[in-house]
C-alpha cells in the first residue's frame, strides 16, 4: 500500500510516520508538508521521503494523489490562539486545502482518511454527564474549530454526492514527542525547564481529554483497516484532566512547588470542557488505547522534552514573545 501523509512533518503526522515504520514496515509512505512554522523535517528524520509543498497546490496534489492508494490527511493550521489573531491561513489550509485534496481523490478514485478534532462539537459544561459522540451536533467556537468543522462537512458531502471513499476521525487533545512549544503541555514543560512559571488561562479549570499521540495513530490505522466509508469515528482515551492538575503534575515532576504557576488572561471564546465517548471505535473496530496511565505518559513526555532541547529551542523564544504580547 502506498500512503500519502499530508502534514507528516507536524506533531501527529510525524508520529504517524514513525508508528507506521515500526508497526507496518511494508507500507510505502510519502509526506507532503509545506513546512510552515509548525513543521519540522527533523521530526520526520529519514523515516519517509518529504515533498515540500502546499495542500492547496492543485497541480502538485493531483500528481501526488495519482501515485498513491490512500491519503491520510493531517495537514492543517492547528493552534486556536493563532486562529484568533489571524484566521486567514486557517480558512486557506483547512478549507481550501482539504477541498483541493478532495478533488484529487475524487478524480483518481483514491481513498481518503481525514483527521479532525473533537473541537467541532463545541464544549461541555464541567458537570455535564454527557460526552461527545458521533451524533453530537456540530457547534464549533473558534476560527480553528470552525474551519475543521467545515472541512469535515466537505468530506461528508464528497462521499454522498460524488461517491468518494473516505472516513473521518475526530480525536481529543494529543500529547507526546515532537509537539510544538506553542501547545499547552510542551509550553509548560519548557517554561519550567527555562525557569519560567507555567501560564494558565482564566481560572485554570478548563478540562481537556488527553490521549497519547500513539493511541491516536493506532486509532487512525484501525479505521483505515476496518472502518466503513462515509463513517465518522471518535478517538479518545478517557483522559479528562483540568489544566491546573496537568500543570501541578509538571511542576512536581520537575521539583517545583505545585502552586508555582501564574493565572493569565483567558482565551476569548475558551471552550470549557471536551470529553469523548469512543465506544463506537472500541466496539465496532476493536480498538483500545495502550497508554492508560496519563501520569506515566506525562512523565515520559517531560523526559522527552528534557532530552530533546535542540528540537524545541529554536521555536521557544519567538513563541513566548508572541504570548507575552497577548498578555498570556
Ligand atoms: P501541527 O500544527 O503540529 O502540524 C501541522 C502540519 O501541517 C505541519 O507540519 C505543517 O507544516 C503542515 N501544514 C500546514 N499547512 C499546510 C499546507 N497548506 N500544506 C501542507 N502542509 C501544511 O498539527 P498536529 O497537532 O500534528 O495536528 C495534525 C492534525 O490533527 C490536524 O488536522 C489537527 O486538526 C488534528 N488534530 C490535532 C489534535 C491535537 O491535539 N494536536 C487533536 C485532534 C485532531
Ligand atoms: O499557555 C497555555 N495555557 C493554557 O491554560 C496554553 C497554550 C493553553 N492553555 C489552555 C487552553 C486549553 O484549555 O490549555 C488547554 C489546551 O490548550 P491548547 O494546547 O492550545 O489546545 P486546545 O485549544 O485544547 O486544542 C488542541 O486540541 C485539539 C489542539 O491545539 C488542536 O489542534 C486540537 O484539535
Amino acid at each position: 500500500m502506498r500512503v500519502l501523509v499530508t502534514g507528516g512533518a507536524g506533531f501527529i503526522g510525524a508520529n504517524f510516520v514513525h508508528w507506521t515504520r515500526r508497526h507496518r514496515p511494508e507500507v510505502e509512505l510519502t509526506v507532503l508538508d509545506a513546512l510552515t512554522y509548525a513543521g519540522s523535517g527533523e521530526s520526520l528524520g529519514d523515516a519517509a521521503p518529504l515533498v515540500q509543498g502546499d495542500i492547496a497546490d492543485a497541480a502538485l496534489v493531483d500528481r501526488l494523489v495519482a501515485e498513491h492508494d490512500l491519503v491520510v490527511h493531517f495537514a492543517a493550521e492547528t493552534h486556536n490562539d493563532n486562529s484568533l489573531s489571524d484566521p486567514s491561513p486557517f480558512v486557506q489550509t483547512n478549507l481550501v486545502g482539504t477541498f483541493t485534496i478532495l478533488e484529487a481523490v475524487r478524480k483518481h478514485g483514491v481513498r481518503l482518511h481525514h483527521v479532525s478534532t473533537d473541537e467541532v462539537y463545541g464544549d461541555l459544561e464541567l458537570d455535564d454527564p454527557e460526552r461527545f459522540t458521533e451524533s453530537t451536533p456540530y457547534n464549533p467556537s473558534s476560527p480553528y474549530s470552525s474551519t475543521k468543522a467545515g472541512s469535515d462537512l466537505l468530506v461528508r458531502a464528497w462521499v454522498r454526492s460524488f461517491g468518494i471513499t473516505a472516513t473521518i476521525s475526530n480525536c481529543s487533545n494529543n500529547y507526546g514527542p515532537y509537539q510544538h512549544v506553542e501547545k499547552f503541555i510542551p509550553r509548560q514543560i519548557t517554561n519550567v525547564l527555562d525557569g519560567l512559571r507555567p501560564k494558565l488561562y482564566g481560572d485554570g479549570l478548563n478540562v481537556r481529554d488527553w490521549i497519547h499521540v500513539d493511541d491516536h495513530n493506532s486509532g487512525v490505522w484501525a479505521i483505515v483497516d476496518k472502518g466503513r466509508s462515509g463513517e465518522t469515528y471518535l478517538i479518545g482515551a478517557d483522559g479528562e484532566e483540568t489544566n491546573r492538575t496537568v500543570v501541578e503534575a509538571i511542576l512536581r515532576e520537575l521539583g517545583q512547588p505545585d502552586d508555582a504557576f501564574d493565572l493569565v488572561k483567558d482565551r476569548p471564546g475558551h471552550d470549557r470542557r471536551y470529553a469523548i465517548d469512543s465506544s463506537k471505535l472500541r466496539t465496532e473496530l476493536g480498538w483500545a488505547p495502550q497508554y492508560s496511565d496519563f501520569a506515566a505518559g506525562l512523565r515520559a513526555t517531560i523526559a522527552w522534552n528534557r532530552d530533546h532541547e535542540a528540537g524545541w529551542r529554536p521555536q521557544k523564544d519567538a513563541t513566548e514573545a508572541k504570548y507575552a504580547k497577548a498578555g498570556q
